[in-house]
């Protein structure tokens, strides 16, 4: 029922030239957005062109981060009116290098997550727990916390057209997979929370993907999972090849 998505987060990766080569090369073999929703995440700097290239095609683009404000003196920030103003679909908020490394928090990325809505863009909201988390078995307390707080403020509607994206931090970049039955389990535990905060019908709207060393050889089992709706993808969005094959166990 839940439409799947792929979403590739090419992070500080490819030149100009490499991403304008990755985007003619897959331009005409996206599989129809009735089937899957296919999205890539690049640089800010890329954007405006690579929608451009794309107006005609089923391919979107979202950006990695952006600030909440709309304007203001916010140096090196790109806003969500600049964000809309290009033609950006997505924007994945609270991934956990900008947690790690940039200090976001639980507040940052609720302010975040509402002015994406004002602006027509969905977001992607990231949730995740380390690895000591896991062993000390309160991943579903810290996934539970993180969403809570993304949420705090809207209403049912505007939760069943967010995405967020489950990506277990010790799974990130390393190979290291969560198994599909778990990272199922977690996403399960998601969609209970969202429940609770709202309705069934909410959580059953709501698509979550999964995401932490997705590749062709281990999506297929995932998308059987009954809670996981897709994927957000690092290193194995950043080949036209393996791209599309993602996308194609999707469709
Ligand atoms: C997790 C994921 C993309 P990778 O960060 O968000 O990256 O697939 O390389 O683990």
């Amino acid at each position: 029922m839940r439409k799947p998505i792929i979403a590739g987060n090419w992070k500080m990766y490819k030149t100009w030239d490499e991403a304008i080569q990755f985007v003619e090369e897959v331009a005409d073999k996206i599989p129809s957005n009735d089937k899957v929703d296919a999205v890539i995440c690049a640089t800010a700097l890329y954007l405006p062109t690579l929608v451009q290239m794309q107006a005609e095609s089923d391919l979107a683009f979202g950006a990695q981060n952006m600030h909440y404000e709309n304007e203001g003196a916010f140096t090196g920030e790109v806003s969500p009116t600049q964000l809309e103003s290009v033609g950006v679909d997505y924007v994945v908020l609270g991934h956990s290098e900008r947690r790690e490394y940039y200090n976001e928090t639980d507040e940052a990325i609720n302010k975040k997550v509402a002015a994406a809505l004002a602006h027509n863009i969905v977001p992607i909201i990231c949730c995740g727990e380390t690895l000591e988390e896991r062993e000390a078995g309160t991943t579903e307390q810290k996934v539970a916390g993180q969403i809570k707080a993304a949420l705090a403020g809207f209403d049912a509607e505007q939760v069943a057209h967010m995405v967020i994206a489950y990506e277990p931090i010790w799974a990130i970049g390393t190979g290291k997979t969560a198994t599909a039955d778990d990272a199922n389990q977690v996403c399960g535990a998601i969609r209970a929370v969202i429940a609770e905060l709202y309705s069934a019908e909410t959580a059953e709207a709501v698509r979550i993907q999964y995401g932490g060393s997705v590749k062709p050889e281990n999506i297929e089992e995932l998308l059987t999972k009954e809670h996981i709706d897709g994927a957000l993808v690092g290193g194995a969005s950043l080949e036209p090849a393996s791209y599309l094959k993602l996308l194609e166990a999707a469709a």
